[in-house]
Formats: structure tokens, sequence, C-alpha cells
């Protein structure tokens, strides 16, 4: 029996983390261990919450008198690390908020498993991190796991710096870590902050659709199922003290992906083509706005076999359906201090 701590688990990637390995492993034990801020939500586990493997607690990571009563208590073999503030915009209003729970956060996570970790052997801090520590690509060209660091807003410098004392703990204390670089996830569960949701939400209330700058910024999509199942791979056979990058080699301008789920939307709310996309607005940049992402995944695809399982548009497709049935999650999520946050990030933009 495996007794596995996965940080954020309430959280959007860390609720289908949550899902697959409690599911899949029911040898495992899951402890999710989340502070339930705005966008931490147990709605999104639903489905686990009853399973006997799997259990909630709440709490924050930058806690480390309780981050070390929990490690000497539940003697973890592994944590799978989500938590986060994970939103750009927010680190652009609020910087310290991320860099307190991201890299302090993250310390005093590696600090827990290097002090309870006696034997070090069969144990694994897993390391969840995003391709926005790269920089910014010009027109051509892809992150690779050996792409110097180079990041420019608050919300990336803080993932760096987390990734960065994560590596150091495998050099200077032999902490068995491993790491991964993902791409843009979209999916079920995704609080309606960032793009696709943020846009699903304002085409169903016919809101206008706040496209930054030119809308010419490139993101490269990936199911958020299919990063779990990379994680899953990674979790299982991915070499200690490595980096892996995980991505969809699926690049998309911003504009081009409202005009496509402007068009989808269209037929799934019986409107007239081309109705939704006269809600399309273009506001004010994003400061320091990362021109474009864009990973090579060769690396986890020849060493660990990991290809994703969907085409984007069958995703994407999945993905409105989902937030069309459930209207409901997102009143629920939209209906308090997300009114705040709008007026504060879009009103006067
Ligand atoms: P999210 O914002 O949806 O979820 C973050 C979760 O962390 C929430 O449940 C929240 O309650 C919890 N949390 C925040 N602060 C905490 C604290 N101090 N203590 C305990 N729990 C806390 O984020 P997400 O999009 O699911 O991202 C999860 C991870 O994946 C993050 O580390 C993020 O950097 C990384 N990542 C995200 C993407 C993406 O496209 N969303 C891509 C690559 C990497
Ligand atoms: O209202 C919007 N209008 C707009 O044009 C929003 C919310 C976004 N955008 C643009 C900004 C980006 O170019 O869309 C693109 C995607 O924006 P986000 O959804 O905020 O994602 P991004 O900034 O690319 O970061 C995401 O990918 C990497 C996640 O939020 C991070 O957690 C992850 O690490």
């Amino acid at each position: 029996m495996k007794k596995i701590l996965v940080t954020g688990g309430a959280g959007f990637i860390g609720s289908h983390v949550v899902r697959l390995f409690a599911k899949k492993y029911p040898d495992y034990k899951i402890v999710n261990l989340d502070a339930l801020t705005y966008a931490g939500n147990l709605e999104n586990l639903n489905d686990v919450e009853s399973l006997s493997n799997y259990s909630f607690v709440k709490g924050d990571i930058t806690d480390e008198t309780f981050i070390d009563q929990l490690f000497a208590k539940e003697h973890f073999d592994a944590v799978i690390h989500l938590a986060a503030e994970s939103h750009v915009d927010r680190s652009i209003m609020d910087p310290l908020s991320f860099v307190k729970t991201n890299i302090l956060g993250t310390a005093v996570l590696l600090n827990a498993a290097r002090k309870y970790w006696q034997d070090m052997n069969g144990k694994l801090f897993y390391h969840v991190s995003t391709d926005e520590v790269y920089g910014s690509l010009g027109e051509s060209g892809f992150f690779t796991e050996t792409t110097p660091y180079d990041p420019h807003s608050p919300y990336s410098a803080s993932k760096a710096s987390s990734d960065h004392l994560v590596k150091a703990y495998f050099d200077t204390y032999g902490l068995p870590v491993v790491i991964s670089n993902c791409s843009n996830n979209y999916g079920s569960h995704q609080f309606p902050e960032k793009l696709l949701p943020l846009m699903i939400n304002n085409i169903v209330h016919s809101k206008p659709l706040p496209v930054y700058g030119k809308g010419d910024n490139v993101r490269d999509w990936l199911w958020v199922e299919d990063h779990a199942r990379a994680i899953d791979v990674i979790f299982h056979k991915g070499k200690l003290g490595e980096t892996y990058n995980i991505g969809g080699f699926n690049e998309w301008k911003n504009l081009d992906i409202v005009h496509l789920l402007c068009k989808i939307m269209d037929k799934k709310l019986n409107r007239a083509e081309g109705e939704s996309a006269k809600l399309i607005t273009f506001v004010k940049d994003r400061a320091g706005h990362d021109k474009r992402y864009a990973i090579d995944a060769t690396k986890l695809n020849k060493e660990l076999g990991w290809t994703p399982s969907l085409q984007f548009e069958e995703g994407l497709d999945k993905t409105i359906d989902w937030y069309l049935a459930n209207g409901e999650w997102i009143e629920n999520v939209t209906s308090g201090a997300y009114k705040d946050y709008y007026k504060d990030q879009y009103v006067s933009r």
C-alpha cells in the first residue's frame, strides 16, 4: 500500500489527478491536502469522496507546523505537489500571495519530506510545474527540457523559483524528485478566470469576450485528462532528478480559439452563425504578456511512451458540453468573490 499526499487536489488539475489515481489504483491511499482557496472546490470531487482509499485534509502548505505534524502522522511514500496560486492576471494584482504559496509553500513541503523521509528509498516528491518558466518564444522553436529559465510574470517567476528549490533538494539532500512542466490545460472544472472557461461562460450569458491586445498571442493547449495521464506515467516511470515537458503540439492564437468557441457555441445554443463572435471585444493587453508558448514533449513520448489521447476539437466539444451541463457549478463558483475579481480585472480595462 502506497500512501500519496496530493496537494491542491480540490483545484482544476489536482481534482483530475486525484480522480485518476484514486480510481485506477485502489491499493494506493490518496490524501488530498487543500486550503480551499477561491480556486479549490470539493464539488470537483463528488465522484471520489466516497471511495475508501481517498481522504481530504483542509490545510495550508505554508503552515510549517501543520505540514510537519501531517508528515509525522501520515508517513507518506510520495507527494504529488499541485497546490499553487495559478492565475497570471492575479499574480500581477497581488504578487506576494504567489511568492508565499508557490515558493514558501513548496519549500515547506520539501523540507518536511527531507526531515521525515529518513529512508528515501522508494519515496518520490513530484512537482507539477508550468512551461511559463521558460519565458516566451518568437515565431518558431519549442521549449525543451534544457531551455534556460526566463520567467516574466510574478506567477511564472514564483513557479521557476519553486522548480529551482526542488532541484536544489535533489542536488543537496538527495531528495528523490521529479518535475514536469506542462502547457496550457483545458477541460472540466477549470475556474472561469482562465481563457477558455471565462469565454464559454461569457458566451452563454452574451457578455463581452475580452481578448487581450490583438489576440495574436499563442498558447499550446492540452486536455487536462491527458495531463493527468502524463503525471501518472511520470510518477511511475520517470527518472529521479529529471524534468519532463508535457504538451499537445497544439498551438492556437487566442483570437482563433475564441472564434472557434463562438462557432461551436452558436450551434449548441441555437444561435445564428456569427452571433456570439459579435461579443468579441479587444481590451488592454496583459502587462509583460508572453507572446508564444510551445512545448516539445518528445522526451516524454520517446522515453516513457506518453501521447495525448484526444484531438483538440473533440476535447473542446466535451469541455463545452460539460460547462453547459453544469450551470450550477459555474453559478456556485462565480456567485461570490468572483464578481469583485471580474470588476477589478475587466470593467474599466
Ligand atoms: P487551480 O488554481 O485550479 O488550483 C490550485 C489548488 O491549490 C486549489 O484547489 C487551491 O485551493 C489550492 N491551494 C492554493 N493555495 C494553497 C495553499 N497555500 N495550501 C494548500 N492548497 C492551496 O490550479 P490548476 O490550474 O489546477 O494548477 C495546478 C498546478 O498545475 C499548479 O501548480 C500550476 O502551476 C500547475 N500548472 C497549471 C497549468 C494550467 O494550465 N492550469 C499548466 C501547467 C501547470
Ligand atoms: O480574459 C482573457 N483574455 C485573454 O485574451 C484571459 C483570461 C486570457 N487571455 C489571454 C492571455 C493568454 O495569452 O489568453 C491566453 C491564456 O490565458 P490564461 O488562461 O490566463 O493562461 P496563461 O496566462 O497562458 O497561463 C496558463 O497556462 C500555464 C495557466 O493559467 C497557468 O496556470 C499555467 O501554468
